[in-house]
């Protein structure tokens, strides 16, 4: 008899609730959209619904590999850990644990294991070698809003369900389902706005599947959102537009921005956005009048030069029309987890550049140095080099700029270990493989998305298959790990980890006079917590202590894990509410509009308004696929999910492009198939990324039949943000020509 188990899926940020069906053999069979979820409602997309295929895929890693004679075998559980330990301890023994690199992919940001125990292996090694996806994707918003917050993890929010108006820049929610913004059924938030009178604007180069359902849709060059948001803020002050509503006691350095938006009049940038100073009026006079209004950037306001500067912009613009931290406006999450609030108080404030990069200087933003920068730490020889890498959930041969130059370092490290279900371009370079579960068979909570909802709630899945005898999950796999590296041998008890982290929060709880356990005993709430696995005894405890949690019992009504195992539909926490002052810990105090390094970067842009560079290259993404990983599967390629060069008819003409073109950039060349589309705009090209799955040593035979080329290897990873260290992405020079 088959049956069905509810479970969250865990493939991009939307976190939509399935029902999974599991059939006779003990396998998922089937998986729908759970209309009775209380964040999503039913809401299901291609990917989810391939959950069964993605779960069952035969390519999936079942064993630990080790490497043997040169050759990647497969391997018991026991022998992978002590050739995890062997390897790592060498290296550390050697040179210290500070030689150790550990770069975390991006579904870090969706297992328990990636929120729980990534950090603790980071800490246990002491290593500045910590490289992320954050730095190929949304460490601008950290930077911005850490700046004028106080706080890297306060992201702004777009209200979907209530905003008037509504602008999405350089993000593609109706493929992509949103980002930064953790929205089930974005689509159709967007068009529910429509419905209810309210107004989309999408500005993007290319007229994505979002700008078709748009009231008006700009299309500026890339990278140069920044001096459009500076024009949008000119007119807003030069037209007397600026309405700081309730927050005006609670802002400061407004006449700093003022002073550094002079110098870009919408007349000044219009040519080089590529669009009127009329549109850029409009836009302004009407995110003024609106009821209210949010500006929503993503990735294309975010790898780009100006990263840092546009992700500052897009708040600054949300802020100064009054929108930010009011319903229909731009708003703080309150995750369940980030511990009960406080009351408001200065704090240290956020900087970057604590340290820097050995061989390029490059400065540390949130304790990460740049994905580009680990090659050349890892290939530059001299104190400090890199002589072992962790990879945990990250495929950055693919991901990150100049794969191919990356791929030689990863051979040539003293030794690799790598966290991950898949033999891929990354991973083929590891000593040793440790390969989690498969989704069905890991339990979920969303600790990370959850403070990035657009409407509180709290879901837990617990695992629907269990665990074949002997086979560790990830949270077991990441705890083992720390313990080798701290030295304690691959055979120490992981649970140590669990009931470490849990005595020192514990302990810092009891002591704060402002927490809901203050002045209690530590052992009386370690008490409190379930019996068993070690992450649901962290995430009872981090619910318990959080902003709807049950204190440990102060408020019965509140959260606990074991209230989320009886409402598995989740538990639906209402709409964002204010949270200025209580969110704020910046030195001031204030939401401090013109931080220092972020105005000393304004001369850079204005400097780059006459640059006149040719062919600028973008991404884009596939509705049926995920960055590098899905590949593999029948169900999610083939049709429209292709690694094609998107040019305009008109530049596709001027060049004699027909079928194949040579693109060039900084870091290389390559062939590619040409898809001549008015979609996008004149002068500029598209390649999606994820693809090139011709690497030799890989095992994921799907998606070596379609392999597609490597869009990163045209990228040298020079050109970067320099505030966040993100790479550019988005906007990269390149010459384009016909092949053959
Ligand atoms: N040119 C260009 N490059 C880009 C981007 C772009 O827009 N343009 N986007 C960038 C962005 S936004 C991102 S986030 C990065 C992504 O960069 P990465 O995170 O480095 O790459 P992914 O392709 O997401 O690889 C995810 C890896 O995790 C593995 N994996 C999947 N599920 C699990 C799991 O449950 N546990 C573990 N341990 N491993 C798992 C997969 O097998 C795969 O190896 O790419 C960036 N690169
Ligand atoms: N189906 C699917 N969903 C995904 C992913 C996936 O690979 N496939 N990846 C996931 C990940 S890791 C992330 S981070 C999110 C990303 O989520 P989104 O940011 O929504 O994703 P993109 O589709 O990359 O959208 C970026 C848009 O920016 C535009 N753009 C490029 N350069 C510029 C510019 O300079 N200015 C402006 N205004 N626009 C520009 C591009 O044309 C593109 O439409 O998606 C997530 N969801
Ligand atoms: S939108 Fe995202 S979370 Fe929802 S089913 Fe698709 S991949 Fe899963
Ligand atoms: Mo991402």
């Amino acid at each position: 008899m088959s049956r069905t188990a509810l479970r969250i899926c865990p493939f991009c940020e939307a976190t939509c609730g399935m029902v999974l069906t599991i059939d006779d053999n003990e396998r998922v069979s089937s998986a729908r959209g759970d209309r009775d979820d209380v964040f999503s409602h039913g809401f299901i997309c291609p990917k989810g619904a391939s959950f069964p295929e993605l779960d069952n895929d035969p390519d999936r890693l079942q064993k630990p590999l080790v490497r043997r004679d040169g050759e990647l075998v497969e391997t018991s559980w026991a022998e992978a850990f002590a050739a995890t330990a062997e390897g790592l301890q060498r290296v550390i023994a050697d040179t210290g644990g500070s030689s150790v690199a550990v770069y975390l992919g991006n579904p870090n940001a969706h297992t328990i294991a990636g929120s729980l125990y990534g950090p603790v292996v980071i800490k246990s090694l002491g290593t500045r070698q910590v490289y992320s996806a954050s730095t190929l994707d949304q460490m601008p918003k950290h930077v911005s809003c850490g700046y004028l917050f106080g706080n890297p993890l306060a992201f702004t929010l777009p209200d979907l369900d209530r905003t008037d108006y509504l602008v999405v820049m350089g993000a593609n929610p109706l493929v992509s389902n949103g980002s930064l913004a953790t929205a089930a059924d974005f689509p159709g938030k967007l068009k529910a706005l429509r419905r209810r009178g309210g107004t989309l604007v999408v500005i993007d180069p290319n007229r994505t599947r979002t700008a078709e359902l748009a009231d008006r849709h700009l299309a500026p060059r890339p990278g140069t959102d920044a001096a459009l948001l500076f024009a949008v803020t000119h007119v807003l002050f030069d037209e007397d537009l600026v309405d700081l509503g309730r927050l005006a006691e609670h802002v400061s350095g407004l006449e700093r921005v003022r002073a550094a938006a002079q110098d870009f009049p919408p007349e000044a940038v219009a040519e080089h956005c590529g669009v009127t100073a009329d549109e850029i009026r409009t836009l302004a006079r009407e995110l003024a009048a609106a009821p209210s209004a949010a500006v929503y950037g993503r990735i294309g306001t975010s790898t780009v030069e100006f990263g840092t500067l546009t992700s500052w912009l897009v708040d600054v613009v949300n802020i100064l029309t009054g929108n930010l931290d009011r319903p229909g406006g731009v708003m703080f999450a309150s995750s369940p987890i980030a511990g009960a609030p406080r009351p408001p108080r200065p704090g240290r404030g956020f900087t970057t550049g604590r340290w820097r990069s050995r061989v390029s200087g490059h400065p540390e933003a949130l304790s990460e140095l740049p994905a580009v920068a680990l090659a050349e730490e890892i290939e530059t020889p001299g104190d400090g080099q890199v002589r072992a890498m962790i990879t945990i959930a990250g495929n950055p041969v693919l991901s990150a700029p100049d794969g191919a130059r990356l791929s030689d370092a990863l051979d040539g490290v003293g030794f690799m270990v790598s966290v991950d279900p898949y033999l891929n371009e990354t991973t083929r370079h590891a000593d040793v493989i440790l390969p989690p579960p498969s989704p069905s068979r890991t339990a979920h909570y969303d600790l990370a998305l959850s403070g990035a909802a657009v409407r509180n709630n709290a879901r837990y899945s617990p695992p629907v298959l269990p665990l074949p005898e002997g086979r560790p999950d990830e949270c077991e796999i990441l705890a083992r790990l720390a313990l080798i590296v701290l030295g304690m041998g691959p055979d120490a008890d992981p649970t140590l980890v669990d009931e470490q982290v849990i005595a020192t929060t514990l302990g810092k709880e009891v002591a704060d006079e402002h927490s809901p356990v203050a002045g209690r005993s530590v052992e009386e709430l370690t008490a409190m917590l379930p019996e068993g696995r070690g992450y649901e005894r962290r995430l009872d405890m981090m619910l318990r202590l959080g902003p709807f949690g049950d204190g440990f019992g102060a408020k019965p009504d509140g959260l606990t894990l074991q209230r989320l195992k009886h409402t598995p539909h989740g538990v639906d926490l209402g709409a964002l509410t204010p949270r200025i002052p209580e969110i704020l810990r910046t030195p001031s105090g204030t939401i401090e509009l013109d931080p220092e390094p972020i105005l000393a970067d304004v001369p850079r842009l204005h400097a780059a308004l006459t640059s006149e560079p040719g062919f600028l290259l973008i991404g884009r993404r596939h509705l049926r696929s995920n960055n590098s990983w899905m590949h593999n599967l029948p169900a999610l390629s083939g049709g429209t999910n292709r690694c094609t060069l998107q040019i305009h008819p008109d530049d596709a003409a001027r060049l004699g492009l027909e079928e194949m073109a040579i693109v060039t950039g900084p870091g290389g060349k390559l062939e590619v198939p040409v898809e001549i589309t008015d979609a996008i705009r004149p002068g500029v090209v598209s390649l999606p990324h994820g693809w090139g799955h011709s690497e030799p040593g890989t095992r994921m035979r799907i998606a070596a039949q379609h392999p597609g080329v490597n869009v990163n290897n045209l990228n040298d990873g020079t050109l970067l943000d320099p505030l966040s260290g993100t790479a550019v992405l988005n906007a990269l020079p390149v010459e384009v020509a016909p092949a053959g």
